[in-house]
C-alpha cells in the first residue's frame, strides 16, 4: 500500500513540477529580426554558415523549413507581418510607406502588447529603414507600436577596416569590409546593448523586446574574426545551368531591379561577396548571443518568447541574381524560429507550409493574447507542440513593380512552386520541386503540364482562405 503510493508520488512528482515550470503565463517576448537574411544558417542545414547562437533558439524551440514571407522586400513585408494583414489588405506594395498612411485602423502586434499590459520597446529596425543612408532614422516607424523607440546610428560603409574586392559598382552600401577589433561602432550593437538593458531593468515584470538587426543586409561590415571563420578557399560561388535564364519570364527580370546578370562580378568578386554575407551572418548571430546571455544571466530564458526571423530571402547567385524581390524559393522562403516556454516541440523541424502573417497571431497566443478578428494569419501554437502536423496547403508571397505596373502572385505547395504574372508582360511560372529543387526548369513553357497548371490555377485564384489549415 505505502510501495504504491510512493511509486505514484515518484511518477508524478517529476510531471507536476515539469508542468508548474513550463506554464509561463506571461512570457516575455523577444522578438528579433535579421534583414536580408535567408536561410543559409546552421540549424537550417548549412554546410559552413556559423550560428550557434540562432542554432540554440531552434534547440529551444521550432525551426519553421518551410515559412514563406508574403512579399521579398523590407517595407511590405515588414508591415505585412507586423500588422497581421497581408499585402493585398495593408496596400503597402513598396517601400518607404508607413502603416498608418495606408491602414491607420491597424493594430500591430507590439501595440497588442501594449494593449494587454506590455511596455514594448524598438530598438534598430523593425517596421522599413534604408540600409545603409537610413540607420539611426525613425523615418516609416510606427509610434503607436511602440512605448520606447530608438534607431541607433552606425559607422556602416564608412568603418575603417579591410576591403575586399567584391568588385561591383551597384552603390555605396555595396561594399565588403573586415575591421579590426570589436569596437561598438555598429548600429546592431547599439541595439543588442539596449535590449540586454531593458531586460535587466524589467527582469520580473514581462515586456516586449522588438530587436531589429541590420546585418546581413549589405553593406557586409564585420570584425575580421567573423570573416576568418570563412577562409575564400571553402567558398564555392554558385554554378547555374547554361540557359538557365531563357525560360525565366521578362516581368520576372525587370522585378528584380536588373540585378539578374551577377551584378558584373566575376566568380571571384562572386566569391567574396559570399564570403562577406556568410561573416555578416556570424556577426549578426553573435549580437543574438550576447542577447540570450543576458537572459541566461538574469535567469530568465525559461520564461522568454524567442521568435527571430528574417525579413524576406536572398539570392546569392541563383539565377544569377544577387538579390530579393524574386519570387523564387531562394527569395520568398525566409528563417523563422519560435521558442515559447511549455510547448513539446522542442529541438524539432517542422517541415509543413507557413506563412509569415502567421506570426503574429502565434506571438499573441504564446502570451494568452487575442488577436483582433482582422488579421489574416493562423496560429503556429499546434506546430509548437507537433511540428508533424500538416498545416496549410499552399502558401502565398506576391510582388508589385510600381513603376511598370507589374504584379506577381506565387504559391508554394507541398510539390510545386507556381508563379503568375499580370500587367505588360504577363506569363506563368512552374516548378517541380520534387525533381527540380533549384527551380531552373519552368514547367509551363514545356508541353505535357496542362493538369498540373490548371491546378496550380485553381489554388492561386481560390487564394489563401481556401489554403488555410485545417484546425
Ligand atoms: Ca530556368
Amino acid at each position: 500500500m505505502s510501495l504504491t503510493r510512493r511509486n505514484l508520488l515518484a511518477s508524478a512528482l517529476p510531471q507536476l513540477m515539469l508542468a508548474k515550470k513550463t506554464s509561463v503565463e506571461k512570457p516575455h517576448i523577444l522578438f528579433i529580426a535579421a534583414d536580408d537574411l535567408n536561410n543559409n544558417l546552421g540549424c537550417f542545414g548549412h554546410p559552413i554558415v556559423k550560428s550557434p547562437n540562432i542554432d540554440r533558439i531552434a534547440s529551444m524551440g521550432t525551426r519553421f523549413e518551410n515559412a514563406y514571407c508574403q512579399f521579398p522586400l523590407c517595407g511590405p513585408s515588414r508591415t505585412s507581418l507586423l500588422s497581421g494583414l497581408r499585402p493585398d489588405s495593408t496596400r503597402i506594395l513598396a517601400n518607404e510607406i508607413a502603416i498608418r498612411d495606408k491602414r491607420p485602423d491597424a493594430i500591430t502586434l507590439p501595440q497588442l502588447f501594449r494593449q494587454n499590459g506590455y511596455k514594448s520597446y524598438r530598438y534598430g529596425k523593425m517596421y522599413h529603414m534604408n540600409v545603409p543612408a537610413g540607420v539611426g532614422s525613425n523615418a516609416f516607424d510606427d509610434a503607436e507600436s511602440w512605448d520606447v523607440a530608438i534607431s541607433p546610428p552606425g559607422l556602416e560603409q564608412k568603418t575603417p577596416g579591410t576591403r575586399y574586392p567584391i568588385n561591383t559598382n551597384r552603390g555605396p552600401g555595396w561594399v565588403s569590409i573586415a575591421f579590426p577589433n570589436d569596437k561598438h561602432e555598429q548600429a546592431d550593437d547599439r541595439a543588442a546593448d539596449l535590449a540586454i538593458e531593458a531586460f535587466e531593468k524589467s527582469p520580473d515584470k514581462p515586456i516586449f523586446v522588438g530587436l531589429g538587426l541590420v546585418r546581413p543586409h549589405v553593406p557586409n561590415v564585420a570584425p575580421a574574426r567573423f570573416y576568418d571563420l570563412y577562409p575564400i578557399e571553402t567558398i564555392k560561388a554558385v554554378v547555374n545551368p547554361p540557359g538557365d535564364r531563357d525560360d525565366i519570364p521578362k516581368a520576372s527580370e525587370i522585378a528584380v531591379n536588373t540585378r539578374a546578370n551577377d551584378m558584373g562580378m566575376d566568380e571571384n568578386g562572386r566569391r567574396e561577396a559570399i564570403r562577406s554575407y556568410y561573416a555578416s551572418i556570424s556577426y549578426m548571430d553573435w549580437q543574438v548571443g550576447r542577447v540570450l546571455g543576458a537572459l541566461d544571466r538574469l535567469k530568465i530564458l525559461d520564461k522568454t518568447a524567442i521568435v527571430f526571423w528574417g525579413d524576406h530571402g536572398y539570392h546569392l547567385g541563383e539565377h544569377h541574381r544577387w538579390h530579393k524581390r524574386s519570387l523564387f524559393e531562394e527569395s520568398a522562403r525566409a528563417p523563422l524560429i519560435v521558442s515559447a516556454p511549455g510547448y513539446k516541440g522542442r529541438g524539432k523541424p517542422c517541415r509543413s507550409l507557413v506563412e509569415f502573417v502567421d506570426i503574429y497571431p502565434t506571438v499573441a497566443g504564446v502570451a494568452g493574447l487575442k488577436p483582433p478578428s482582422m488579421i489574416e494569419g493562423q496560429s503556429l501554437q499546434p506546430l509548437l507542440d507537433n511540428p508533424a502536423r500538416r498545416f496549410k496547403s499552399a502558401a502565398f508571397t506576391q510582388m508589385f513593380v510600381p513603376e511598370q505596373k507589374i504584379e506577381g502572385r506565387a504559391i508554394r505547395t507541398d510539390r510545386y512552386r507556381y508563379i503568375r504574372w499580370t500587367g505588360p508582360y504577363p506569363d506563368e511560372e512552374l516548378y517541380d520541386r520534387k525533381t527540380d529543387p533549384k527551380e531552373y526548369t519552368n514547367l509551363a513553357k514545356k508541353p505535357g503540364y496542362e493538369a498540373e497548371l490548371k491546378q496550380m490555377r485553381e489554388i492561386l485564384d481560390r487564394g489563401w482562405q481556401a489554403a488555410r489549415a485545417k484546425v
